[in-house]
């Protein structure tokens, strides 16, 4: 297959071009670097769904931040994506703050939690708040993760109802996602407090659980043509996962 061919030689080619969430913004007010937020110390991706790291990741930057970030409902939320811990893997770092072969969406959940800034990553009980995928143009979540220096921003609900929270925010990596268990998770999860907000509601999943390896937005072949565009041939998009929260 000639897109394979094509893919397996970028890869090759641009090595461990992965990422690490590791900083939240909240109505463009930066809330330092791993604070708040549960960052893995490699920027290896999870790729078995049924991994218990699918929660949160695993292997946190000790200490982990017990810190909590309170975020108002119908804030604008930013997570900041770098190639490495602290930004660029060296200057000039094409792959920051991700390789661009790296098309997928961009999504976000929470978890109620009592205490945010000790709260375990099992057994949780997530529902997704926002969801980015792949828009008319041939531009995924990804592209505009990079388009914004890193930053993938999202709205807090209106509707969500105030309380502490795990916010697990989660790139999928597709450019290998023809073969079963290519797919890439970037994950992390920040500990934060809702203010304001109101009483809505959305379906909620496990995570591990909620995605399984030959789900149609986690194993497909994104190109089409020669080269490939990896536009998924023209056609729609199914993010992973359940309903996005409507307010
Ligand atoms: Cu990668």
């Amino acid at each position: 297959m000639k897109y394979s061919i094509f893919a397996t030689l970028a890869l090759a080619a641009l090595g461990q071009a992965h990422c690490i969430a590791q900083r939240i913004s909240v109505n463009g007010q930066d809330q330092g670097q791993l604070n708040g937020i549960r960052v893995p110390s490699s920027n290896n991706p999870i790729q078995n769904v049924q991994d218990s790291a699918m929660a949160c990741n695993k292997g946190f930057v000790n200490p982990v931040s017990t810190n909590v970030i309170n975020i108002p409902a119908g804030a604008r939320v930013g997570a900041w994506w770098q190639h490495v811990i602290g930004g660029p893997q060296g200057p000039n770092d094409r792959d920051n703050p991700i390789a661009a072969s790296h098309k997928g969406p961009a999504i976000v959940y929470l978890a109620k939690v009592s205490n945010a800034g000790t709260a375990g990553t099992s057994g949780l009980q997530w529902f997704k708040i926002a969801e980015d995928g792949l828009d008319g143009s041939g531009q995924w979540g990804v592209d505009r993760m990079i388009q914004n220096n890193g930053w993938q921003y999202f709205t807090m609900p209106s509707c969500v109802a105030p309380g502490q929270y795990l916010m697990r925010v989660e790139l999928i990596a597709l450019h290998s996602a023809y073969t079963q268990g290519q797919a890439q998770f970037y994950i992390a999860c920040a500990n934060i407090n809702v203010t304001g907000g109101g009483s809505g509601s959305a379906p909620t999943v496990s995570f591990p659980g909620a995605y399984q390896a030959n789900d149609p937005g986690i194993m497909l072949n994104i190109y089409s043509g020669t080269p490939g565009v990896p536009n998924n041939g023209g056609k729609p998009y199914k993010i992973p996962g359940p309903a996005v929260m409507q307010c």
